[in-house]
């Protein structure tokens, strides 16, 4: 092991380029975070003028959308600023990263010359101004492709046979779709463009001056591979556009190593010339690696812009919920998620409607409102939901005559609660819903325990609704970016793999020391007791009665 152990005094550098900002987080030799730095998309590059990082199409056509240059800015940016902090990039040995997932880039016939020959003197937003075929990338948040996902699924065998194959049945923000709509409404743009990144492969492209391939975990987010076989799908890649396998490149393990940094890092910020750039992966894989998930039973809940639900399985069995993708930091192992699109921004749209857009009186209203809320239940869509596949709009119900017991009761529809049960109805809403789905999914429930992270994990009183509703105590880690971090610690494990030339387990880098790093998780909250567990298993149930209506009524499928 010890011949395998990092180089003392050297770093490793991790950015989750996401949708609401650009991050980075910085791990020594001993797995301790060292720098830490932020780019806010809307704040500090404000030219952009984008609204929490999108364009949304104000049509309604669900087309959402970031300008690709964002990015590129962003990344100067954040160079700049470590660079004006003294940080030393000199010991930096390797660097990776996070997309936010699915989103795309489209690279303009001739754009690798560009890339491979970046001057230091000059920024790279100067650079690659006119290296995009698509000024605007689509991204997760984006659902104008129904069209061209009943189209896949039809082409593939159907919706199941589509899951089994790629990991995920055909979902409007998934990169497959995306690309088709282009193929069919813009060929001649389609064709100018010589490769197609994803976020994840486009910001290691950067770091390595050349395009760097897709990695099999954040590949799985596409409807275009195949998960088993982690290559591209045959069926998939003919049911999208013509001539596509070669505008995708090839595929690699996500521990693997794109090349050394570019010169223009060399030169311009004094990285190292053996600096390793490990491929980047997406925001989600990620944080499997940041969140030191291993144990089959430990349940990941983020609470970032999306709110997302994984756990990592030997055994994943695709169907027409959720996703699977390959584990990053296992080959032999996979992840399954689910996600919600209604995250963080409709949590912050609640707030500012009836808490007085303060956390502090939304937490407060969290406190004064009684568990169950009186029976009263609500549905939040601030954006097209995924799961339920849901339009936007809210739809509250109270439940008549309610008591501990909902055997035969009724519900009843109504126009709005009081504040304080709004904000309740919100927070128990969201998270009847994750715990119902992911008991469908396989989750046992209780689960053993929770890992919550993402920007909403700092909130206490949140993470305490959680622990009633799921019946499980809940972790945290010591800052609530671990895609970033575990972005960095991916960094460290590519390095590693790379100097055995070979896959080495990732629990190999911590084993015996993972209290004495920055990975190490905290209790936060206790479980809730049992009897309010059961309580809100019934209510749940009416709950999933209620969205199953909402769905044959007003669903996309
Ligand atoms: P992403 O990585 O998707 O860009 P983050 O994980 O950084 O998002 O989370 C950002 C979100 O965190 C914000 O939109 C904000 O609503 C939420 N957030 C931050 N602090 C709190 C808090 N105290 N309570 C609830 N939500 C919070
Ligand atoms: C995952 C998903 C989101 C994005 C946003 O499928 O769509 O969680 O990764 O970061």
């Amino acid at each position: 092991m010890a011949e395998f152990s990092l180089p003392q005094d050297s770093y490793f550098l991790g950015f989750d380029s996401s949708t609401q900002s650009l991050k980075a987080t910085v791990l020594d030799s001993n797995l301790n975070i060292v720098a830490s730095e932020l780019v806010h998309f809307d704040s500090d590059l404000p030219h952009y003028k984008t609204k929490d990082g999108v364009y949304r199409d104000p049509s309604d056509s669900g087309r959402i959308v970031s300008p690709t240059l964002m990015w590129v800015e962003a990344l100067d940016l954040m160079l700049q600023k470590l660079h004006e902090s003294k940080f030393d990039f000199s010991k930096v040995a390797a660097v990776s990263g996070s997309g936010q997932q699915h989103g795309s880039v489209y690279w303009k016939s001739g754009s690798s010359q560009i890339l491979s020959s970046l001057d230091p003197k000059r920024s790279l937003l100067d650079q690659l101004e006119n290296a995009f075929s698509i000024r605007e990338s689509p991204i997760w948040m984006d659902c104008s492709t129904t069209a061209e996902c009943r189209a896949i699924e039809k082409a593939c065998g159907g919706a199941l046979e589509l899951a089994r194959i790629t990991g995920s049945r055909a979902y409007e923000r998934y990169t497959g779709p995306q690309i088709k709509k282009i193929f069919d409404t813009q060929p001649e743009i389609y064709d100018s463009t010589e490769r197609i990144s994803l976020v994840s492969s486009f910001m290691a492209s950067l770091f390595a001056g050349a395009y760097a391939a897709i990695d099999h975990t954040d590949g799985a987010g596409m409807n275009l591979m195949d998960i088993k076989e982690k290559a591209w799908s045959k069926v998939a890649l003919e049911a999208t556009a013509i001539g596509l396998e070669s505008k995708l490149g090839d595929l690699a393990p996500a521990y693997a190593v794109a090349g050394n940094i570019a010169p223009y890092f060399v030169e311009r910020y004094h990285f190292n010339q053996n600096c390793l750039v490990v491929q980047w992966s997406g925001d989600n894989p990620n944080s499997v690696a940041g969140l030191t998930l291993n144990i089959p039973g430990d349940l990941a809940i983020s609470l970032g812009t999306s709110d997302t639900v994984f756990m990592i399985t030997k055994d994943p069995n695709p169907g027409l919920v959720g996703h699977v993708f390959p584990n990053p930091v296992d080959v032999e192992g996979y992840m399954v998620m689910l996600v919600y699109k209604n995250g963080s921004l409709t949590r912050e749209d609640v707030r500012d409607r009836y808490a007085e857009k303060s956390w502090d009186v939304f937490n407060k209203f969290l406190q004064q409102t009684q568990p169950l809320n009186g029976g009263k239940l609500g549905f939040y869509y601030k954006e097209h939901e995924i799961l339920p596949p849901l339009p936007v709009g809210s739809h509250r119900y109270v439940i008549e005559n309610f008591s501990d017991t909902l055997d035969g009761l009724k519900e009843r529809e109504v126009e709005e609660f009081d504040p304080p049960s709004e904000v309740r109805a919100l927070i128990e809403g969201q998270f009847l819903s994750m715990r119902a789905h992911a008991e469908r999914f396989g989750m046992p429930s209780p689960p053993k325990r929770i890992i919550a992270t993402g920007g909403a994990s700092a909130n206490h009183c949140i993470l305490s609704s959680i622990a009633s509703i799921f019946g499980c105590d809940v972790y945290t880690v010591q800052r609530p970016d671990s895609a970033s971090l575990g972005a960095a610690l991916r960094a460290a494990h590519g390095w590693l793999c790379n100097k055995k030339g070979s896959f080495l387990p990732i629990s190999d880098m911590y084993m015996d020391k993972l209290e004495k790093t920055s990975l190490s998780c905290k209790l936060s909250v206790n479980a809730g007791d049992q009897e309010l567990f059961s309580k809100y298993a019934s209510i749940m149930k009416k709950r999933i009665e209620i969205e199953n209506r909402l769905v044959q009524k007003l669903g996309r499928y």
